[in-house]
């Protein structure tokens, strides 16, 4: 077996264990991640459906047009935030549970996302969330951001600020909260055409790198700072669990 059949087999064994876990018949609103792994998620879950296992009326809240494009290829019934009611302590908390990917975890279970550019409303849907699963690889589970990832941390722009971003980022400094002596950011190109690449909200996006990243609370806060910010790739605090297969089939969950 290649090696990327080796990472998918990963994927689909941390995948599956969540979904397993975690989408139980009385779940009723589940929030879809983004990325590779979440293509097992919603694998599960149509076998799920198929075996009657799910809740009559669940709905799948997604976070990106790939996302979207999953639950209704599965045959499950997408759902958008604002159309959900209000759950009953008024923190419009309305999703029982969001299964997503990610870039990295760390030994806290910070997180960073938005490789796939969706981190927006990713982040939007695991705050609607009662629990942030997440899932992955083990090349993922790390002991501190930027350990493993060398793709930065996403951060989505507006942009008309872009250049103005990055330069505001660039000189961010915030003695013993990451490695590097100074962030260096990167507008994230297009492969097939020339040009930034564009979020499905419009937006660019900026990978920025700051090595390792020793207080993520403290980065994702300065960075949200700077005007023209959109969204950080820095999941502070939000998942309560991960999922980690191995290539050998195995899989490690943190908690
Ligand atoms: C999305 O997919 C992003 O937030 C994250 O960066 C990426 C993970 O990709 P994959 O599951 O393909 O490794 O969740």
């Amino acid at each position: 077996m290649g090696s990327a059949d080796l990472v998918a087999q990963a994927k689909r064994a941390a995948a599956f264990a969540a979904v397993n876990k975690h989408v139980t018949p009385d779940v009723r609103v589940l929030g879809v991640g983004t990325g590779s792994t979440v293509v097992f998620v919603v694998e599960r879950l149509a076998e799920l459906r198929a075996q009657g296992q799910l809740h009559p009326e669940l709905v799948c809240v997604p976070t990106s047009f790939q996302s979207s494009q999953l639950i209704v290829a599965a045959g499950l019934r997408p759902a958008e935030l604002n159309d959900l009611p209000a759950d009953g302590d008024g923190l419009h908390a309305p999703i029982d549970v969001t299964i997503d990917g990610a870039d990295e975890v760390d030994a806290e279970l910070n997180v960073i996302k938005g490789g796939g550019a969706a981190h927006l409303r990713e982040k939007v849907v695991a705050a609607a969330s009662r629990a942030l699963v997440i899932v992955g690889d083990s090349t993922k589970d790390a002991r501190v951001l930027g350990d493993k990832w060398a793709g930065g941390v996403p951060v989505e722009v507006a942009p008309l600020a872009w250049r103005t971003a990055k330069a505001q980022i660039e000189r961010i400094a915030l003695p013993g909260a990451f490695e590097l002596a100074a962030p260096a950011a990167t507008l994230r190109q297009a492969v097939r055409k020339a040009g930034p690449v564009v979020t499905d909200n419009g937006n660019f996006v900026l990978d920025v790198c700051f090595g390792r990243i020793h207080d993520p609370p403290a980065v994702e806060r300065r960075v949200m700072m700077v005007p023209g910010v959109v969204e950080v790739g820095i999941f502070s605090g939000m998942a309560c669990e991960a999922w980690f297969g191995n290539e050998d089939g195995t899989i490690a969950c943190r908690i």
